[in-house]
């Protein structure tokens, strides 16, 4: 399809196939057993679609846009066959999914000011807080933009070590510590070489703690303080990363983590 040409070259939509085989067998799978032994699509075939889509991870409001555009198509052409359902499908999320590559629904774009933007980025353990940062630290770049990072999990074994990798990766400035030093002193010089540097973005990583043990949830209050030293309204955004697999849990430490961004 020409829009996915567009967007990946031949290596990376290799690279993407393979990774999504299985979702996309499973898919099909459902799809076709959503659609056995029908020959039209009516409101039994819509409400399993909506099933099969919100099963396969397509999310809420996704879901609900394709099933509404499916609806409106059934409503106009009165007889939709459940042959062409696998090629309507294809057109409308190929469809939504140009609407989200041309507006800037994914971009987080860094607003024009005068100093470094700091974001401070939270969540509990392994949710890939790091692995954020290193991305986020690639686009900016290639957008122009001047990133230091700091390497304010100084808990973890190899935390330090690992942030230092993405930012060779990346070919963007670190600021580090010892493993064991205090995170807010890490973001103190983060911020301080920031300003120095002229830099247009910090992106501070933290260590992984769960949103309900008080003593972490102050040690980041503390962080927050101490780079207020330097840069008063810092940190300008607090990013929660949160995994893809987490429920309702979101809920709470988005509550308990995000009241950082007061
Ligand atoms: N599948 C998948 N794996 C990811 C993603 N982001 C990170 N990972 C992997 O998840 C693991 C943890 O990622 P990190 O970036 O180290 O997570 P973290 O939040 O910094 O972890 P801590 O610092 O230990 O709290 C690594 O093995 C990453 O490669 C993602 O978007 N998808
Ligand atoms: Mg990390």
């Amino acid at each position: 399809m020409s829009f996915f040409k567009k967007i990946f070259s031949k290596e990376k939509k290799e690279t993407l196939d393979k990774g999504l085989e299985k979702t996309k067998t499973t898919f099909l799978d459902k799809l076709g057993k959503a659609v056995a032994g029908k020959s039209k699509v009516d409101a039994d075939v819509l409400d399993d679609l909506e099933d099969v889509l919100i099963s396969s991870d397509v999310g809420v409001a996704t879901t609900i846009k394709v099933i509404d555009r499916i609806e409106e198509r059934v409503a106009k052409d009165k007889y939709l066959g459940t042959a062409e359902l696998n090629g309507i499908l294809r057109d409308e999320i190929a469809g939504l999914l140009s609407e989200v590559n041309n507006g800037d629904a994914t971009d987080f774009t860094i607003p024009k000011q005068d100093g470094p933007y700091v974001v401070m980025v939270v969540g509990v353990n392994g949710v890939g807080k790091t692995t954020t940062i290193g991305k986020l630290a690639h686009q900016f770049k290639q957008k122009g933009l001047k990133v230091v990072l700091g390497a304010g999990d100084t808990f973890r074994a190899a935390a330090v070590d690992q942030l230092q990798i993405w930012a060779d990766r990346v070919g963007v400035e670190i600021v580090k510590q010892d493993m064991g030093s205090d995170p807010a002193s890490v973001a103190f010089d983060t911020l301080q070489s920031a300003v120095a540097q002229n830099a247009d973005v910090v992106l501070l990583d933290t260590a992984g703690r769960l949103h309900n043990k008080v003593n972490l949830m102050n040690e980041l209050t503390k962080v927050k303080r101490v780079m207020q030293k330097i840069i008063p309204n810092a940190p300008h955004d607090v990013m929660l990363v949160l995994d893809g697999s987490t429920g309702q849990n979101a809920f709470e430490q988005a509550k308990q983590l995000l009241r950082l961004q007061k």
